[in-house]
């Protein structure tokens, strides 16, 4: 392995020298409704974020800061919240955000697979004159400082490096690229969403997972995409097709992201209304495993200016509490008791009202005495006086909500305009 990092700077010169693209023109389909007029990247998360802060973060936090995001579908909120929100970088200053949709520049289509996204720009990769490029998924909720998997990939002299983290095989099932690797981490087997995916060695039960991110020398980014837009009957997809086609020839390995370092091993996906709960309820946790309050890897976002989050109690018995919870600006809990829930921007909830373990998106106005648990409540959502939610199933499933395997209710406007 050939020694590169006695340079004190090592790393920033790598970072400095990386072109990120992040993928976000994704459906997000077992997402249900709250990816019906979204991009999954596009969801918030966290009381005050959406899921595509946290891969542009890292990237910032990591000091990689030329990034493109390619955006396909359903991006309207997507790309305005970028525009609001990653806009402000300078060219001049080395940075830029750019959003890069699917604008049939090159070819009459748009956007098909993970690969022709990426392949679709690669003139305006080839002007950055990268000698890295990230691939980075836009839909996930955590933190990697991708200085880690650079320096891997340069030291291992590899031409393209993996990001992996060992999952429970039930997780991995149908859902991930699943990986097996030889004693030095290069990849000799790789199937995408396997119904049986092999085991990790040493490790019964798990697996070792494609996080979906991946490290390329430049050069031969270009050349497997070049070669790849010739292949008949290829999908364009990372996953798929790109990767199951080198790692026989070429040096493709893995970095195993949860041994990289233990503050950095967060990673959650959220790409059912179960796992888009869970992650979101382990904030109220005393302690989560996310440290949004971490002052060296800061989330950055957008967010209107709004005045603070109001208390008001109205009486002895409607108190106007919020326990265990997270309260974003301009929100105002009179007279109602909040348990273990998260709440977006200008949020209001009335008199007498008492909402548990529940995520309750920007906007939402919850009127007197209604009793709401374990829930995920959609923008904009105007909840009925006396409205009880989260407490008999067979009720909620009976007024047109959704239920969760896991038993999280799903409320959005449509289903409320049709009681
Ligand atoms: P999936 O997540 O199923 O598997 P995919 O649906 O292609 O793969 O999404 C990957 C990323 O690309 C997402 O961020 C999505 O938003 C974005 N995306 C999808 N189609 C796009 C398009 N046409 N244009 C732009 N962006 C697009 C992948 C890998 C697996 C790995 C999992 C980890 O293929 O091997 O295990 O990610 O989640
Ligand atoms: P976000 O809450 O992510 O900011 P929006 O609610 O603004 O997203 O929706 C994104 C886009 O989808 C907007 O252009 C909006 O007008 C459109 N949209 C949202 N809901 C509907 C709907 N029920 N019918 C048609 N268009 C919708």
């Amino acid at each position: 392995m050939p020694k590169t990092n006695d340079n004190v700077r090592y790393i920033s010169n790598l970072t400095k020298d990386t072109y990120a693209l992040v993928l976000a023109g994704g459906r997000g389909s077992r997402l249900f409704e709250l990816t019906n007029w979204r991009a999954k990247p596009a969801l918030y998360f966290g009381g005050k974020f959406r899921i595509i802060d946290f891969p542009l973060s890292n990237c910032v936090n990591s000091g990689i800061r030329n990034i493109g995001v390619l955006t396909q579908y359903k991006s309207h909120s997507l790309i305005r919240h970028l525009v609001r929100g990653w806009g402000h970088f300078k060219k001049e200053l080395g940075e830029s955000v750019e959003i890069l949709p699917a604008s049939q520049r090159f070819s009459e289509e748009w956007y098909q697979g993970t690969a022709d996204a990426v392949y679709q720009n690669i003139d305006i990769i080839r002007d950055e004159l990268p000698k890295y490029v990230m691939v980075l998924s836009g839909d996930h909720i955590y933190r990697q400082d991708y200085g880690h998997i650079l320096a891997q990939h340069v030291e291992s002299g590899a031409k393209m490096t993996v990001s992996t983290i060992a999952v429970p095989i039930e997780q991995a099932r149908n859902a991930f690229g699943v990986i097996s690797v030889d004693e030095n981490n290069k990849i000799i087997e790789f199937a995408e969403k396997p119904s049986e995916p092999t085991p990790l060695a040493g490790s019964p039960g798990y697996c070792l997972a494609s996080m979906g991110n991946y490290v390329f020398d430049t050069a031969f980014l270009f050349e497997q995409l070049e070669r790849d837009s010739q292949t008949k009957g290829s999908e364009r997809d990372f996953g798929k097709d790109i990767i199951p086609a080198i790692i026989d020839n070429h040096d493709v390995y893995a970095f195993e992201f949860s041994k990289s370092s233990k503050n950095d091993s967060y990673w959650r996906d959220v790409g059912t209304l179960d796992s888009y709960w869970e992650a979101n309820m382990e904030l109220v946790a005393p302690v989560p495993a996310l440290n949004l309050y971490d002052k060296q890897w800061p989330v950055w976002t957008y967010q209107e200016q709004l005045p603070p989050a109001k208390f008001v109690m109205e009486s002895a018995d409607n108190r106007g509490d919020a326990l265990n919870s997270v309260v974003s600006g301009g929100c105002i809990i009179s007279g109602a008791t909040l348990i273990e829930s998260i709440c977006f921007s200008n949020v209001r909830v009335s008199s007498g009202s008492k909402v548990e373990q529940t995520v309750i998106l920007p906007e939402v106005t919850i009127g007197a005495n209604c009793k709401i648990k374990k829930a995920i409540i959609d923008r904009g959502c105007h909840i009925p006086e006396g409205t009880t939610i989260g407490h008999n199933h067979d009720d909620d499933r009976a007024r047109g909500f959704r239920v969760s395997e896991n038993g999280v209710v799903l409320v959005t406007k449509m289903a409320l305009d049709a009681l």
